[in-house]
């Protein structure tokens, strides 16, 4: 049987199901970029308020494809998301999606209706760049508002979900760049009615696969065509500067603040980063999932090292705070009741390793500091695009053309175009000394090998 409104009117398994009556629930939120992550974090937030506040239903938009929306379609939105955790897992139905649709036409048509006073945004982080001249995400956006102020419709906030640092000066930086090239009259508008709060987000989730699905059924009794797997833990911290109303955020377990910066620069630098050299060192290891990468004697040493000694002194937090957010990434990274592809965190490194691990490599290198550990990090990517182009595997990178072309070109070259005006590194271009390192760091995993080379590193930090 089906996930359905109508089946779960009789269901008696061990599911958890939405606390609230669907049928009174209100749009109130739009989300764009309806993925995995998504479902695994924001929507179950939302669910949960909607128990005390059914105003706040989700619209969903899909702007990629309609794979999702075709999945969850015949479910009337529902879907269930597992928790894995020591071998266990335990499933939750949310049904705070009330519809999902595909495409700018839809966004468009949900950012002028004056019941949504919330955008939220999970396009990735190279859904913030442009493709040529141009950004779908910023044109939606722009269109919608423009059309929302023509109505009078209230202030809205838009509030971006994505792994980037200062995500809200991002995305109102991108918002104001498009009004002013096709809608100035809006300008106005957008000081006056729009905010672009940042948040921090936080939950791991991999791609689901076959066998999670065929999981989901023995373990719920119902089919679901695409449920969502994650782990126990989930953060979301949002920054207070709210244009219009807002949910309770506080009352599902959100934490609203002043300053967002600590937040965002201690996971993005900890775990992101710490995800990224495993994704990229951890194959070379013959790794497979995160877990296996955070088990290897190795790897484990490498990542930990660097973030307590190359990571933490570019942190604010005290110490102690540190090491026990790091005891606890640690326990998430060993989760291996979670399949993690490597392959899947290694998707789009050129736009993840320069918020990731470039910003503590200044940071330390102009306090004086040496950063081996990061430096290898970096170069563990760009061993990794050499050895894929060799090897006429595929690269998965908004800028794969690029780092084709460059794949075979020496390794000083390779680097300096990386580093170039523009270039993906440019923030480094007048470290040379980094330069030098990374140049060392991939010579050695190309004639060495990735675990002598971290090894070595190792013996310097
Ligand atoms: C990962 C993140 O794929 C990646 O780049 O580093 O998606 C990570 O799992 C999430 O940020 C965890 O909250």
């Amino acid at each position: 049987m089906r996930l359905s409104n109508k089946f779960l009117q009789s269901y008696r398994g061990t599911a958890t199901l939405p606390q609230y009556d669907r049928a009174t629930v209100a749009p109130g939120i739009l989300h764009i970029g309806v993925g995995a992550f998504h479902r695994a974090h924001q929507a179950v937030y939302i669910d949960s308020l909607l128990k005390k506040s059914p105003e706040w239903g989700l619209i969903g938009v899909s702007m990629q494809n309609a794979n999702t929306r075709d999945a969850l379609a015949p479910q009337d939105g529902l879907y269930s998301v597992g928790i894995r955790e020591a071998g266990d897992m335990s499933v939750r139905v949310i049904g705070s999606l009330m519809s999902i649709q595909q495409g700018g036409d839809a966004a468009i048509a949900a950012i002028s209706d004056p019941r949504i006073r919330l955008i939220t945004l999970t396009v990735t982080e190279k859904g913030y760049v442009n493709v040529g001249n141009i950004n779908a995400l910023g044109q939606t956006l722009v269109a919608g508002l423009a059309a929302r102020a023509q109505n009078g419709a209230p202030p809205i906030s838009i509030l971006s979900c994505d792994n980037l640092p200062d995500n809200g000066a991002r995305t109102k930086a991108l918002v104001v760049a498009t009004a002013q090239l096709q809608a100035p009259e809006i300008l106005r508008y957008l000081e006056q009615s729009v905010s672009f709060p940042s948040s921090m987000v936080d939950r791991i989730t991999p791609a689901t696969n076959d066998t999670d699905r065929i999981d989901i059924q023995t373990m719920t009794g119902f089919e679901d065509a695409w449920p969502v797997i994650t782990e126990p833990f989930s953060q979301w911290v949002i920054e207070d500067k709210f244009a219009a109303e807002r949910p309770d955020f506080q009352s599902v377990g959100a934490e609203v603040v002043d300053d967002l910066a600590p937040f965002e620069s201690m996971k993005l630098r900890l775990l992101n980063g710490a995800h990224t050299t495993m994704a990229t060192l951890g194959p070379m290891l013959d790794c497979k999932y995160v877990s296996e990468a955070a088990l290897d004697p190795d790897l484990a040493a490498l990542i930990e090292r660097t973030a307590k000694t190359e990571v933490f002194p570019t942190l604010t937090q005290p110490n102690d705070e540190l090491n026990s957010y790091w005891l606890s990434l640690m326990e998430r990274f060993r989760n291996t009741s979670m399949q993690h592809a490597l392959a899947q965190i290694a998707q789009d490194s050129s736009q993840k390793v320069p918020v990731r691990l470039v910003p503590p490599i200044i940071e330390n290198m102009n306090a004086g500091r040496p950063a081996p550990g990061l430096t290898l990090a970096i170069a563990g990517w760009i061993a990794s695009i050499r050895q894929a182009e060799r090897q006429g595997k595929q690269i998965f990178d908004p800028n794969a053309q690029i780092l084709k072309n460059i794949a075979n070109l020496s390794v000083t070259e390779m680097i300096a175009f990386l580093c170039a005006p523009g270039a993906q590194l440019d923030t480094l271009r007048e470290m040379e000394a980094v330069q030098r390192d990374l140049a060392k760091h991939v010579g050695s995993i190309e004639s060495n090998g990735a675990r002598s080379t971290i090894q070595q590193t190792l013996s310097e930090l």
